[in-house]
């Protein structure tokens, strides 16, 4: 790394060039631990007060994480994961050319609470199944998915049977074809319970998303609760004008 003290490009805003140049092409990899703020500031000769400026940007931005009485780490690139398509987590991961997996935490069947007759447009009594799962990507927990659907779509589920993508299963099942979905988004914190199934600390950030899901007829056959790993993913959206 060069900082020019003479250049008018302030040195912090140097040295955060250098770094992410180094972590976005590699030199520097994922959870690689960086030098400390006195060790920057000796080798450069200029303050720690103006590294400790470099470093906190870098991890507000998220390219760094710090862990304490540790130091300061490189962080992993965050999964952008566009809002436009409407995908499997299956889907997502092959794209990526990573191996999906599941978790299968609850499985059960039971009479559809009535705060979701309306959402999955069912009546008393109609069945539904809620399974409860945690997601993988090559075997890192990403996010807890927690999914309503009725029962006439998914016939004679079974645990065995939920190892793969559901939204493959609930196609073959029925001949009818996935078409759109509404969510909402929000930022929240891991409960207890949360950080243990996805491996990350408890208050750490996630993004609890809601999705119901619609055949092409507009029929909902889906309500999915998930909660993602704030630290693992980007949602990316494109607006026109
Ligand atoms: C995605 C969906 C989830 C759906 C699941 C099906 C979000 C926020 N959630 O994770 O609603 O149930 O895919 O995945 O995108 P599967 O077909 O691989 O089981």
């Amino acid at each position: 790394m060069f900082i020019d003290k003479q250049s008018p490009i302030p040195m912090y805003h140097q040295i955060m060039e250098n770094l992410k140049k180094q972590i976005e092409d590699g030199t520097l990899a994922p959870d690689t631990l960086i030098p400390s703020e006195r060790e920057y500031a000796e080798r450069f000769g200029i303050s720690r007060m103006t590294v400790r400026q470099a470093l906190s940007n870098l991890v507000n931005e998220g390219y760094l994480y710090r862990q304490k009485g540790k130091g300061t780490f490189v962080s992993r690139k965050k999964f952008e994961q566009p809002l436009q398509g409407l995908t499997s987590f299956t889907e997502d991961m092959r794209q990526r050319g990573l191996k999906a997996s599941s978790q299968l935490i609850d499985f059960t069947k039971t009479v559809c609470p009535d705060h979701l007759l309306p959402v999955l447009q069912l009546a008393n009594d109609d069945a539904i199944y809620e399974l409860k799962r945690i997601r993988l990507a090559n075997d890192e927990p990403m996010a807890i998915e927690t999914s309503y659907i009725p029962e006439a779509f998914a016939g004679d589920l079974t645990r065995e049977r939920l190892t793969g993508s559901i939204y493959e299963y609930i196609e073959t099942q029925t001949g009818l074809t996935i078409a759109h979905a509404k969510q909402e988004l929000e930022a929240n914190v891991a409960s207890n319970e949360e950080a243990h199934m996805l491996s990350i600390s408890t208050g750490d950030p996630v993004l609890s998303i809601a999705r119901t899901t619609y055949f092409q007829n507009d029929i909902p056959f889906e309500y999915v609760l998930s909660v993602y790993r704030g630290d693992r993913y980007k949602l990316i959206h494109t607006m026109e004008r």
